[in-house]
Formats: C-alpha cells, sequence, structure tokens
C-alpha cells in the first residue's frame, strides 16, 4: 500500500504561513475552534428545522428558500460541479452580486472542499484575470449582466488567457458558456459520497484591500471563520428570529460575517438580499420582509439617516443598525439613532480577521466615539511606535494584532508576508488606533498605502501602475483627498512625457477604465504637474501631495 504523505490541497499550511501548533490547540482548548464546517452546519440547520426560511431573493419575483430546500439545493449543485470535474482544493473565481444564487453556489463549493474566491461585481478584467490565473482557477460564475455590465464578455477574454478555466456558469443567460441553471444534479447515495473537506482547512480566499500592485488573498479556513461568526452573532444578539438585509456587496466579509449572511444562516435566521442599497429600494424591504438588522458603510448610513425622516416606509422593526469599513465620525453616528429608531454598533474590522464591535450595553458616548472591542479575549492587540515598542497606554501608535481568527498570512506571498507580519505572527493593520481606557479601540488615521472610498479600499500602486502604461506619462502619484460624503476620493498627479502633446483628466480616467480596472479605482480627479514634492531622503512626499491637494490650488475646477 502507497501513503501519501503530502498535505491535502486544501490545508493552510500548503500555501500560506498557518498558526503553530501550540496556539491551535490552545484554540481548541478554550472552545473557539470547534472542528465544524460551513456544509456540516447547513445539513444540522435543515434536519433541525427544516422549514423555517433561510433565504429570500426579493428580485425580480420574491423567491424563498427553506432550510432545507436551501441544503437539498446545495447538495444537487455540488454533486453537479463534482460532476463535472471541480473537486476538494480547486479555486472557483465567485462574482454574483446580492442574489440567492450566491448563497447556493457558496455552499456547494463549501460543501466539496472546491475553494470560492470571492469576487466583487465591480470587478472587471484587470482584477478577474488576475484572481483567475493566480489561484489557477478552474471555474468561473457570474451573472449574466449587472448594473449595465455584460458579464459572458469578459468570461470568454479570461478564459481566453487562463489556460486551467475549464468552465464559466451564468446565472441567466448563459451566451457561449454553460447555464447554471444545468449543473445540478442527484447527490450520490448515501455512503458513496467522497471524502468531507476538514475543520482545519481551507474554506476560501477572501480579498485584502490591498497596499500593493495586485491584490493579496486571504485564506480563511472552516474553524477560524466559523468562530467569528458564533462570536459575532452572541455580540449582536442574533438568533433564529433575526432577518438580516444583505445590503453591502455579498461577498465582502463585512456582509457576510459581522454577522452577515453567513453569521444569520448558522444562527437558523433569514437572510434577505437586498438587490441596490439605495434608500427606496432597501427601506421598502426592510416594511415588506420586517428586517430586523443590516449592515452599512458610513456613506450610505449617511443617505439612510438622511433620507428615513421623510421616508413613508414602516421601518420599526429594525433592531439594529451595523455602521463600519471606513471611519464613522462622531457626528454622523449621532444622527443614525433618532432618525432609523434603532440601536447602532460601529464595526472596525478586516478580511485578514479581527473585527471589533462596540456592544449592545456600552454606554450611548461610547457607542458614537469609538469602534469598539474585539470580539475574543484571545484577540492579542498590540499599539506600537515606528520600531514596534509598546507605546504608552492611551497613546496612539500602529495596531499589530494575532488571535484565533487572524490569519498567519496571505495565500501564496512569502516575500509580502514577511512584511505584513511580525516574526511572532501579528499582522500590521496598518491601522493607527489609540485605546480607552475600556480597551474600546479608536481609529485615528492609516499608516498604510491604501485609500478607503466610503469603505472601498483601492491601493494606489494599482492604479499607478494602470496609468504608467499611458504612453504620455511620465509619472504618477495617486493620493486620498478628504471627502465630506465618501470619507476620502482619490487624486492622481500625472507628470506628462515631455513633448507629449496635451493631456485631459478625461483622457487619464478613461485609459484607467480601459485597462479593465473597477469603476471606483478609477481617479476621481486628475491633476498635472512638473515634478513631485519629495521628503528629505528623495522619496515622493506622498503627504506633500496631501496637502497640496487640500490647498488653495486644489479647487480649481478643470482640474476636477
Ligand atoms: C472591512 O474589511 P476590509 O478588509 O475591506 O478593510 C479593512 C480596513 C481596516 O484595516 C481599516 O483600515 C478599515 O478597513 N476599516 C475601518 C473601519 N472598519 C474597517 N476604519 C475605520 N473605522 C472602521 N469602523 O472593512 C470590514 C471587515 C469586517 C467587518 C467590517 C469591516
Amino acid at each position: 500500500m502507497t501513503f501519501d504523505s503530502s498535505p491535502p490541497a486544501t490545508t493552510p499550511g500548503a500555501d500560506a504561513p498557518t498558526w503553530p501548533a501550540e496556539f491551535a490547540e490552545r484554540y481548541r482548548a478554550a472552545g473557539y475552534w470547534r472542528g465544524e464546517t460551513f456544509g456540516a452546519f447547513l445539513r444540522e440547520r435543515a434536519t433541525a428545522h427544516p422549514d423555517r426560511i433561510a433565504l429570500i431573493d426579493p428580485a425580480p419575483d420574491r423567491r424563498t428558500w427553506t432550510y432545507r430546500q436551501l441544503d437539498e439545493r446545495v447538495d444537487r449543485l455540488a454533486a453537479g460541479f463534482r460532476a463535472r470535474g471541480i473537486t476538494r482544493g480547486d479555486r472557483v473565481v465567485l462574482q454574483l452580486p446580492n442574489i440567492g444564487e450566491l448563497v447556493e453556489v457558496a455552499f456547494a463549493l463549501f460543501r466539496i472542499g472546491a475553494l470560492p474566491v470571492y469576487a466583487l461585481p465591480a470587478h472587471r478584467r484587470s482584477e478577474i484575470a488576475y484572481f483567475c490565473s493566480f489561484t489557477e482557477a478552474v471555474a468561473y460564475v457570474i451573472p449574466d449582466r449587472h448594473a449595465g455590465f455584460d458579464h459572458r464578455g469578459l468570461a470568454t477574454l479570461v478564459r481566453g488567457t487562463t489556460p486551467t478555466l475549464r468552465h464559466v456558469f451564468v446565472v441567466g443567460d448563459p451566451g457561449e458558456h454553460t447555464p447554471l441553471a444545468d449543473v445540478p444534479c442527484d447527490p450520490p447515495a448515501a455512503g458513496a459520497e467522497p471524502e468531507r473537506p476538514q475543520p482545519h482547512e481551507l474554506a476560501f480566499l477572501q480579498l485584502s484591500g490591498g497596499t500593493t500592485g495586485v491584490p493579496k488573498l486571504i485564506p480563511r479556513t472552516h474553524d477560524d471563520y466559523l468562530y467569528s461568526l458564533r462570536g459575532s452573532n452572541e455580540i449582536c444578539g442574533v438568533d433564529a428570529d433575526t432577518r438580516f438585509l444583505v445590503v453591502l456587496p455579498a461577498a465582502h466579509n463585512f456582509p457576510a460575517s459581522s454577522p452577515g449572511w453567513l453569521g444569520t444562516l448558522y444562527a437558523g435566521g433569514t437572510a434577505v438580499m437586498c438587490p441596490s442599497p439605495e434608500p427606496a429600494t432597501a427601506f421598502a424591504l426592510i416594511e415588506r420582509e420586517r428586517i430586523t438588522m443590516t449592515g452599512l458603510v458610513p456613506p450610505l448610513a449617511l443617505v439612510w439617516t438622511d433620507t428615513a425622516a421623510g421616508a413613508e416606509e414602516d421601518l420599526s422593526s429594525l433592531r439594529l443598525v451595523l455602521v463600519g469599513g471606513a471611519k464613522y465620525s462622531e457626528a454622523a453616528a449621532r444622527r443614525l439613532r433618532p432618525a432609523l429608531g434603532c440601536d447602532l454598533m460601529q464595526v472596525f474590522g478586516m478580511a485578514e480577521g479581527l473585527v471589533n464591535y462596540t456592544r449592545l450595553d456600552d454606554p450611548y458616548e461610547t457607542v458614537v466615539t469609538t469602534q469598539g472591542l474585539p470580539i475574543s479575549p484571545d484577540d492579542e492587540i498590540r499599539i506600537v511606535d515606528d520600531g514596534d515598542e509598546d507605546v504608552p497606554e492611551g497613546a496612539f501608535g500602529h495596531l499589530l494584532t494575532r488571535g484565533p481568527y487572524t490569519v498567519r498570512g496571505y495565500w501564496r506571498a512569502p516575500e509580502h508576508n514577511a512584511r505584513a507580519f511580525t516574526e511572532d505572527g501579528f499582522y500590521r493593520t496598518g491601522d493607527i488606533v489609540r485605546r480607552t481606557p475600556t480597551g474600546h479601540l479608536v481609529v485615528e488615521g492609516r499608516a498604510k498605502d491604501q485609500i478607503n472610498r466610503g469603505g472601498e479600499k483601492i491601493a494606489p500602486e494599482e492604479v499607478e501602475n494602470a496609468v504608467l502604461r499611458h504612453p504620455c506619462v511620465h509619472d504618477v502619484c495617486v493620493v486620498a483627498v478628504p471627502d465630506p460624503y465618501l470619507g476620502e476620493r482619490t487624486l492622481a498627479y500625472v507628470i506628462p512625457r515631455p513633448g507629449a502633446g496635451p493631456l485631459e483628466p478625461v483622457t487619464i480616467k478613461r485609459f484607467v477604465r480601459e485597462q479593465g480596472l473597477a469603476a471606483y479605482k478609477v481617479p476621481d480627479r486628475v491633476r498635472f504637474v512638473e515634478a513631485f514634492p519629495h521628503t528629505g531622503v528623495g522619496k515622493i512626499s506622498k503627504n506633500g501631495l496631501r496637502s497640496a491637494a487640500t490647498g488653495p490650488a486644489a479647487a480649481r475646477p478643470e482640474q476636477h
């Protein structure tokens, strides 16, 4: 008998650093890692309460799934994927909007141990081609059209450049690809099922906001992610009566797990997919579906609070709105409770792991002025200076963290990991925080080179690389400028190539879009300059450019 001692393809250690044995043992002994998997918990809920409604997709015709129906559907889809050769450890790029199929496909992949790679609906050629080739994806799942964009054409392009990509599954009209509706088939008889994924193995790859030219992938295991769901559910009071409205793009970590559609399903509640974050759509659904909980980014929370005053819909079922993803100003936070008539909870989280929440029993002042406490007593928090030395209690510094649901490294990125994690496994969040005497964290700013455009994260380097490909551009520097609505917007400073002829901001913006970058990464403003300011050591001074952007010259209208 031959014995293959190589780790299964989805064991975290194979493609990314994992928790050292003594930490894994500690997290198991503390009851954080319980040996559950996503596929198994859905089956358990379906057995315990088959007829409860798990999922509602209101558009265009209201569709509902009981727990039994969802579980059966997931089984049939999993069998269909398997029949098409998709197996344990395979990567599948999942790019679906907030529709029921996203939940079905994710659970079907969980069940066979294939790894969803969660793309956002806004991603375009540049991002999707990268995800497919970097992860050597075997399949790509898309809607036919969404928000005016035909995903089938993009899929054809990407298929042509990704040799591993064997399948494109389409929700709706498939064009030249395979309809997702054709995939489900009868599952194998009991006893003939293939080996199930193990709790310590990877469940999916989540996207990082990124600080480099290409987005990084975050390897999350069943054990660690399910712990963050249980913790989130307990803190937010999620139970079988919770009706959670998924307003933000469902693939993002916040609406997926804080407590999100996954937390809601874990608790046996009902997840309702919201096709648009606009108050007109969302408020009508809150009334009709008696929504109790949702999560918003600060700009949306602003729109909702402004609109709620004159709204005719009955929002009285709402108990709790979570706001996070970007800094929520105290002034805006104070307006939410009176306007929406429900509790507010701030959430400061990251797809790499650590999630902080204000608590339901925190004093109101704490809820509106802090970004909360970590989920776990074993979330280790260090606040350090530039030399990694702890700052005095209450002072601000760089936030480092490690714990039972914070990854120890990105997927297949050893060089980046050496910078993004300390030698003893703390993740360098890039956030500047301070801690109040009660242990609540207050986000004071950011040290990482990332722009937070209303919760959407942009790595300037990725945009700069796209602009640099323009033949008339000599150099470019992308910085954040403050914005009253989004918090930050992007500004690209461009040095034209000498003698290149006249360049217009719109030319640069169009060029970035044509490079296939998601629309939210297209610079909001472009300004042409002859040189960049430099720091003492000769590096480009992004601070100098940021302050130039907010100075008097910043208002020049032709530069927008
Ligand atoms: C969430 O996850 P990501 O991975 O898109 O972004 C993480 C980063 C944090 O490092 C921080 O810079 C920023 O987003 N952030 C906040 C914040 N919440 C996130 N900055 C200030 N205040 C907040 N409340 O954004 C995310 C993941 C899970 C739950 C919630 C948000």
